[in-house]
């Protein structure tokens, strides 16, 4: 609808989605397939997320989460906090690194999080998603980039392919 409300203009960040085509899954892995996420401008200019994905909670119930972040800028802008927490108390809430590694706003994004850093400076538990605007992957022309990518993180062959199947993720 046309309001002519400057705030209510949208730009081409907001509310696209983003469809998880790879993941490097952390140490008790939470999101399984179907996994798509939306980040989101608010009217105060904060950025906010909301996801959902596939999930296996307690004794093999299977659910489709929805879950909601919000994120803290730091020093560095493509480096935030990220709070998030499910729809329903029984799903995950942490607070980890976001940061944004890579991506053509239009195509591809490439994400990381370290959860902890061992002695050594390197990443001992942590996940990483690759995020594609068309559910049926990656297009040809992305695939270098985020190969680097993978290799620059050192995560390269690490990733499994997240599938959509277009089925919970409807609901
Ligand atoms: O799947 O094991 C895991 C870890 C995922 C943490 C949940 C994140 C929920 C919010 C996602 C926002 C976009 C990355």
């Amino acid at each position: 609808a046309q309001d002519c409300q400057v705030a209510n203009i949208k730009v081409i960040f907001d509310f696209w989605t983003w469809y998880a085509v790879g993941k490097k899954d952390p140490e008790g892995l939470f999101l399984l397939d179907n996994v798509i996420a939306q980040i989101n401008i608010e009217e105060d200019g904060r950025m906010t997320a909301t996801a959902q994905g596939r999930v296996i909670i307690l004794n093999n119930w299977e659910m489709c989460a929805h879950m909601f972040a919000t994120f803290e800028d730091t020093a560095d802008p493509a480096k935030f906090k990220m709070r998030y927490w499910g729809a329903a108390n029984y799903l995950q809430t942490g607070n980890d690194d976001h940061w944004v590694i890579d991506t053509d706003y239009d195509n591809y994004a490439v994400h990381y999080s370290c959860r902890q850093v061992d002695s050594d400076g390197t990443c001992l538990d942590g996940y990483s998603f690759i995020f594609s605007r068309h559910p049926t992957g990656l297009r040809p022309e992305d695939q270098l980039a985020v190969y680097q990518k993978k290799l620059e993180l050192c995560l390269l062959g690490k990733y499994r392919r997240v599938a959509h199947t277009g089925g919970l993720a409807m609901l």
